[in-house]
C-alpha cells in the first residue's frame, strides 16, 4: 500500500468511526420471529408522488377537510391500493419503471399493554424511507435491504393509529448501491412490517456460536436493553444439557464461553438446537446451528474437514411471477432449486436477501456468501457513502450473526480499481473483522488480463486483505474469447487462497435452439459451461464456484426484443422454472465433485 492510499485509508476509517455506526433508527432487537409481533403486513394507502409535493403538503399528518369548505389535496384512504411487503413495480403496470416516491400509510387499532414497550419493525424499505406515527416522525433509514426499528412507546396510542412512510428509491452515485446495476430497483415496503412488544428490560440482542477456531466450545455475549444494573441471565441449550449462567455489566453486556459436545451443522447433517436465553424479566430463543469455517493455505475447511463450496449465484427475484421475492414460498423454490442442481453453496448477490432465505439455508443444510450492495462504481471519496455502506454491513452482521449457514461476508462485487475505493473497501474489511472474527471476508473481483496467449492474471491490490478471493469471469461472453478458448487457458492467481470463481455464464432464452456457436441458444450456454468447468477444474487453488445465475431476472440493462426484453437471461431456470441446457451440466459436474472431490478441482 502507498503512503496516499494508506493516509487515505486512516482518513476515511477515522472519519466513518467518529461519524459513529448509529443509524437514526434505535439498535436493531434481534430475532424478530422469537419475540411477540403483530404483523402489519397487507394491503397499505398509496399515493404515488413523482414530484415529492407530499412533504411540503404534510403528508404524514393524514389529514381530512374538517368542514366542507376546507382544501386538502390527497386522501390515502381513496388513493390506490400496494401490497406489504411487495415492490411497487410489479403490483401495478403503471409502476413498472416508476423511481421515485411513493406515500404508504396504514390504519391500525392497538391495546396498550402494561409493563411493555412497542417498536415498529420495517425488514427492509428500498431505499429511502421517512416515518411518522399518528402524524410524529420517528425517523430516517436508507438502505434498500436492511432492517430497522424504531421505539414507538411513548407515541403509540390506545385504539387507533396510523403509519405514514414515504419511500423513495431514486437512484444516486452517492448511494449505496450508486446509479446503475444490472438488477431492477424495486421500490417500496418490500419485507414485513410489525409491531415487536417487549418488556421494559429486554434482551435486545446476542450472540451464540462457536467460538473462533474451536470444534467444541461455544463462546457468545447478550445485551439487554432498558437496565440499570447487572442482571443474571441463563444460556440454555436443553438438548445438550446445557445450562449457563451469565453476568451482565451495568450497561447490561455480558460475555460467555463453555465447552459443548455438540452435533456440528453441515451440508449433509444441518443440525441446529434450540437455543434459549432467559433472564432479566425477558426470554428469547430460536434453532440455531454450530460451525466453524476457515481457511488453511488455498482451501476451505468446514468443521476441521476440506470442503469444496458448490454453488450458484441468485437473485431475491421471485419466481413465476417476478418482482422481488420476499415470502418464505418464494424462497424455497428458489433454494430448492439449487438443492437440486446439487449445491452446497449460494452467493446471495448482490445485496441482503431477506431472513427468511438465510434461516431457511440454515435448515437446508446450504451455505451462504451473503453482500452488501457495494456494485460497481460509488461515491468512493464520499465520507457519507462510506457510512452508509457501514451501517449496510453492521446491520446486515447484526441481523445474521447467529446464522451457521452464512460462512462468508462480501464487501463488494466488481468494482474499479483506484487508491480511493481501496481505502474504502479496506475501512469495510477491518470493520467486517472487528464486528464478525468467526466468518470468512470475500469479494468479487473482475480485473484480469491477458499476459501471454494462454495466461490471464488477476490483478487486484484488493486480493491480499481477503480470506477468500472471488472472481468473476465471463470468458466465452464478454470479450474477444470464444468458448473453445477456455480449453488452452490457464490462470494465474494468489497462491495461498481459496478461490471461489463466484460468476462465470452466458444468456440464452429457454427453448431457443441452434448449435453451439450460435448465441442466445440453449446449447451455445451448455458448451460455455463445459468449457468453463473444464478450465476451472484445472486450477490448484479453486475452491468453490458460484455460476451466474440460478434464475432469469429483470433488469433495466437488458433490451434486446424478443431475447432479452428487459431480463438478464443467464439463469440456468427460466423465470417460469424451465430448466435449460447448462442446468444439466452443472448437475452432471456437481455430482461428480460430491462423489469424487479429488478430481475435481480439490480437496484431500
Ligand atoms: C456481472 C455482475 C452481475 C451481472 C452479470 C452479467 O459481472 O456481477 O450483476 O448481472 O455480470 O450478466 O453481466
Amino acid at each position: 500500500m502507498n503512503r496516499l492510499t494508506k493516509s487515505l485509508l486512516i482518513a476515511i476509517y477515522l472519519c466513518a468511526a467518529s461519524t459513529g455506526m448509529l443509524a437514526a433508527s434505535a439498535n436493531l432487537i434481534a430475532n424478530i420471529p422469537g419475540r411477540t409481533h403483530i404483523s402489519l403486513d397487507g394491503t397499505w394507502r398509496a399515493i404515488i408522488d413523482p414530484y415529492e409535493t407530499g412533504m411540503g403538503a404534510r403528508f404524514y399528518e393524514n389529514a381530512k377537510p374538517k368542514t366542507p369548505r376546507d382544501l386538502v389535496e390527497y386522501d390515502f384512504d381513496t388513493s390506490a391500493i400496494l401490497n406489504v411487503p411487495g415492490d411497487w413495480n410489479s403490483q401495478r403496470a403503471e409502476l413498472f419503471f416508476y423511481e421515485g416516491s411513493i406515500w404508504y400509510k396504514k390504519s391500525f387499532s392497538y391495546h396498550k399493554r402494561d409493563h411493555a414497550r412497542v417498536f415498529v419493525y420495517f425488514g427492509a424499505a428500498n431505499y429511502k424511507a421517512l416515518i411518522y406515527l399518528n402524524g410524529q416522525k420517528l425517523g430516517e433509514h436508507e438502505g434498500g435491504f436492511t432492517p430497522f426499528n424504531f421505539e414507538v412507546t411513548g407515541q403509540i396510542r390506545e385504539g387507533d393509529n396510523f403509519l405514514v412512510v414515504e419511500v423513495n428509491d431514486q437512484r444516486k452515485l452517492e448511494n449505496v448501491p450508486g446509479t446503475v446495476t444490472d438488477f431492477w430497483n424495486y421500490g417500496g415496503l418490500t419485507r414485513d412490517v410489525s409491531l415487536i412488544e417487549v418488556p421494559e428490560t429486554f434482551i435486545e440482542d446476542y450472540w451464540v456460536q462457536l467460538a473462533k477456531g474451536s470444534l467444541n466450545e461455544v463462546e457468545g455475549w447478550v445485551k439487554l436493553n432498558g437496565v440499570s444494573g447487572p442482571q443474571q441471565i441463563v444460556a440454555e441449550i436443553p438438548e445438550a444439557g446445557i445450562k449457563q449462567p451469565v453476568t451482565t455489566d451495568d450497561k447490561g453486556y455480558g460475555h460467555f464461553r463453555f465447552p459443548a459436545n455438540l452435533t456440528l451443522w453441515s451440508p449433509e447433517n444441518p443440525k441446529l438446537y434450540q437455543v434459549m436465553l432467559t433472564g432479566a424479566g425477558d426470554s428469547v430463543g430460536e434453532q440455531i446451528g454450530f460451525r466453524n469455517v476457515e481457511t488453511r493455505g488455498s482451501r476451505i475447511f468446514l468443521n476441521g474437514k476440506p470442503v469444496f463450496l458448490r454453488g450458484i449465484s441468485l437473485h431475491e427475484e421471485a419466481p413465476f411471477r417476478g418482482g422481488r421475492a420476499f415470502s418464505e414460498e418464494d424462497d424455497q423454490i428458489l433454494l430448492n432449486w439449487a438443492k437440486e442442481l446439487g449445491c452446497n453453496f449460494v452467493r446471495l448477490a448482490h445485496y441482503p436477501h431477506n431472513e427468511k432465505m438465510i434461516r431457511l439455508a440454515d435448515r437446508l443444510g446450504l451455505m451462504v456468501w451473503s453482500e452488501v450492495p457495494i456494485y460497481w462504481e460509488t461515491a468512493w471519496e464520499n465520507p457519507a457513502t462510506l457510512k452508509n455502506a457501514q451501517e449496510q454491513l453492521h446491520d446486515l452482521i447484526a441481523r445474521d450473526h447467529n446464522r451457521a449457514s452464512v460462512v462468508l461476508w462480501s464487501v463488494a462485487n466488481e468494482t474499479p480499481i483506484n487508491a480511493a475505493r481501496l481505502a474504502f473497501l479496506q475501512a469495510l474489511i477491518a470493520q467486517a473483522r472487528t464486528l464478525d472474527s468467526t466468518r470468512l471476508i470475500t469479494a468479487a473481483l473482475n480485473h484480469y488480463e491477458h499476459t501471454s496467449p494462454n495466461t490471464v492474471v488477476l490483478s487486484d491490490p484488493l486480493a491480499p486483505s481477503l480470506d477468500v478471493v472471488g472472481l468473476n469471469e465471463y470468458l466465452g461472453w464478454y470479450g474477444s474469447e470464444r468458448p473453445e478458448d477456455c480449453d488452452h487457458l490457464q490462470w494465474s492467481l494468489p497462491n495461498e487462497k481459496p478461490l471461489i470463481v463466484s460468476e462465470f455464464g452466458g444468456g440464452a432464452p429457454f427453448g431457443s435452439h441452434g448449435d453451439s456457436d450460435t448465441r442466445w441458444t440453449e446449447e451455445y450456454q451448455a458448451n460455455l459451461y463445459e468449457r468453463q468447468i473444464n478450465m476451472l477444474r484445472r486450477i490448484p487453488t479453486l475452491a468453490g464456484m458460484s455460476p451466474w445465475v440460478l434464475m432469469d431476472f429483470h433488469s433495466p440493462r437488458r433490451l434486446l426484443p424478443g431475447v432479452q426484453d428487459y431480463r438478464n437471461r443467464k439463469g440456468l431456470f427460466s423465470d417460469q422454472g424451465e430448466r435449460k441446457q447448462a442446468f444439466y451440466v452443472l448437475q452432471r459436474f456437481y455430482r461428480e465433485v460430491k462423489e469424487a472431490p479429488r478430481q475435481a478441482g480439490k480437496t484431500d
